[in-house]
């Protein structure tokens, strides 16, 4: 799916600013108010996650749909073109009506969905509504569970029940929701642009230069001539291609690295629609235990994160992405993971811009049934993958897609993370995830690595399905925090042994979790838990041990900044791992990284 741009054939228009909004949206479904307007409503601005906006739990834990309208009018010499509403992210679930009529509706709060809205649209004033369920449970991604008893962190198995009155996630994050990235219209000729895809084959020659062959694909829709043109820099077209499909030929191409990247413009003109989008050429590949990005070996250095801001919630904030890449680039660090869900496309395009390298993961995460104690149907325990257990399979493999179709022409994207920390060693995973991954492959014009982030087991090494699956084993790991806390002696040795198992597995390893529960400002001679001298020393044991092994490729500390959580015993106004914390002031641990990632080279750094 395009990015909606302004270009010569068209228009854009975003419709962010403050709405009408009720919580009451059970309601207004049922009494049709997307017909007549919110009869009492409150603002809310749009894009954001309203839980925080407004204060008190009503808000907060709100659970089932609420409202969103406004009005609009379009210039009537738009209407002669095909009108699209586009939604880039409404958490979890929509339905979204004009004039009081049902246009689209979506299931899945992480990726956009559009649609054609010309016969919906009158003369004059028009009313959009938005309606938005935040539900989540055994079929949504994330996963929660349908019960009504205990939260995520607070122990003990949860009884299902088959009537839900409030939301227990099954993973580690606020359940932020709400209109949460931009609602905009734009309009395209009726014979149109619909799709673009491009794949980059980067040929290193004898002689020390480069050359590209660019692959290409154009969807479009009606009649007429495809012209494609590669423009560099300057402005220069540096290649030009006919026809819905074909090659790009590049001389001596510039390459987009980490860090130091390089975009060329792809613009397309078919009939009268013109559409243009940045692209950066790169190559991507495992050998052996290598990640080669440009043929050479790359290390991992960044950080699980997540988008979440106060009181933005998940709502884009486009000044705290920019500060973030700011803060990567102070330290040293060179990529992150989009845990756990796909990011704004905003974010990914200011990553192209920046060289910042991302592992792009889907909103998989949740499908593991051990978590919190685990569940019981009727007494009974639930395996993950059991009759009841999850019903998220033809779910997953939608958002696989809309994943791909959204980011695959990214530079910055290297690797697909299919789940986080699903249950990866239980019954039934293979089952599960082979044809996930098998899609994934399929999907990925660009044939990138593909991978699953592996909780923390014993004996993973040996049971563990990403090491049959995974093209890079990707690591969460505990040690010296929820395994042998406060201990860093046994921590160390565990992370060791352990490590020496996935050796024999061959494939490339990185960590993409490794952290400690650290509140700003608590400090101690004798590091003990939470203290800001425990992270760091916590962290020195993962160095010194990752620098003793040759396969591990990377490493990606959890979590880039602190972030809020369900409520518990175990969080603190929120998870406390961030090296930054949630405003993004540096730890100790975030200066100990500067100093760390500084002295280890993007490239080579293990001979
Ligand atoms: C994990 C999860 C992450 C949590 C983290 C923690 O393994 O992947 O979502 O936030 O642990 O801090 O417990």
């Amino acid at each position: 799916m395009l990015y909606p741009v302004m270009t010569e054939s068209r228009l854009l228009s975003d419709l962010s600013g403050l709405w009408n909004f009720t919580l009451e949206g059970d309601k207004g479904l049922e009494e049709k108010w997307y017909e007549g307007g919110i009869p009492c409503p409150e603002t809310m601005p749009v894009p954001s996650s309203y839980n925080d906006i407004k204060d008190g739990l009503k808000y907060r834990e709100h659970f089932g749909w609420v409202l969103y309208e406004r009005k609009f009018s379009l210039p009537s010499f738009v209407k002669s073109q095909r009108v699209v509403l586009r939604c880039d992210a409404v958490t979890h679930q929509a339905k979204v009506f004009i004039n009081g009529k049902l246009v689209t509706e979506h299931k899945g709060g992480f990726l956009p969905f559009e649609a054609e809205i010309n016969e919906f649209l009158s003369d004059g004033e028009n009313l959009l509504t938005i309606a938005v369920d935040n539900k989540i449970d055994y079929t949504t991604l994330p996963v929660g569970t349908p019960s009504n008893s205990d939260m995520f962190g607070m122990g003990g198995p949860a009884e299902i029940s088959e009537k839900q009155t409030k939301n227990s996630p099954n993973f580690d994050f606020f359940n932020y929701c709400g209109i949460t990235r931009p609602v905009r219209i734009y309009t395209t000729p009726n014979n149109y642009i619909d799709d673009i895809t491009v794949v980059p084959c980067v040929i290193f020659n004898d002689d020390g230069t480069t050359d590209a062959e660019l692959d290409y694909k154009i969807d479009v829709v009606g009649e007429g001539d495809v012209k494609v043109e590669l423009i560099d820099k300057e402005g220069k077209a540096v290649a030009t291609g006919k026809g819905a499909e074909g090659k790009l030929y590049v001389e001596n191409v510039k390459l987009w690295w980490p860090l130091k990247p390089y975009l060329y413009e792809v613009r397309v003109r078919f009939g009268e629609d013109v559409y243009s989008m940045p692209q950066g050429i790169r190559s991507v590949r495992i050998d052996g235990t290598k990640f080669l990005i440009n043929e050479k070996p790359f290390y991992f250095k960044g950080y699980g994160k997540h988008e979440d801001t106060f009181p933005n919630g998940r709502g884009i904030n486009l000044p705290m992405n920019s500060k973030d890449i700011s803060l990567m680039k102070w330290q040293g660090a060179n990529s992150f993971r989009t845990s756990h869900y796909p990011y704004s496309e905003e974010m990914m395009r200011l990553c192209d811009e920046e060289g910042i390298v991302v592992i792009d993961e889907t909103p998989a995460v949740g499908i593991n049934l051990l978590f919190g104690g685990g569940a019981n149907f009727h007494g009974k325990t639930i395996g993950t993958y059991d009759e009841h257990g999850v019903k998220t399979h033809e779910h997953h493999r939608d958002v696989i897609r809309d994943l791909i179709d959204r980011d695959k022409n990214h530079a910055c994207v290297v690797m697909w993370s299919v789940a986080n920390e699903p249950d990866c060693t239980g019954e039934g995973a293979y089952g599960y995830f082979k044809p996930l991954f098998d899609l994934t492959r399929e999907l990925d014009p660009q044939r990138r690595p593909v991978t699953m982030v592996s909780v923390q087991a014993q004996n993973a090494p040996e049971i563990d399905v990403s090491r049959l699956l995974s093209d890079v084993i990707c690591l969460n790991r505990y040690y010296g925090w929820y395994i042998k806390g406060g201990d860093l002696e046994s921590a160390e040795k565990g992370l060791r042994e352990e490590l020496l198992g996935w050796e024999k597995i061959g494939k490339p390893v990185m960590f993409t979790e490794f952290g400690a529960d650290t509140v700003m400002g608590l400090h101690d001679t004798t590091p003990v838990m939470f203290t800001e001298e425990y992270q760091v020393d916590y962290y020195k044991v993962y160095s010194k041990v990752f620098d003793e092994m040759s396969f591990v490729m990377g490493e990606q500390v959890w979590n880039f900044a602190d972030f809020m959580t369900t409520q518990g015993i175990v969080r603190v106004q929120g998870n406390k791992k961030g090296i930054f914390t949630r405003d993004r002031k540096p730890k100790l641990a975030a200066h100990y990284y500067r100093e760390r990632w500084n002295s280890i080279p993007d490239f080579d750094y293990k001979k």
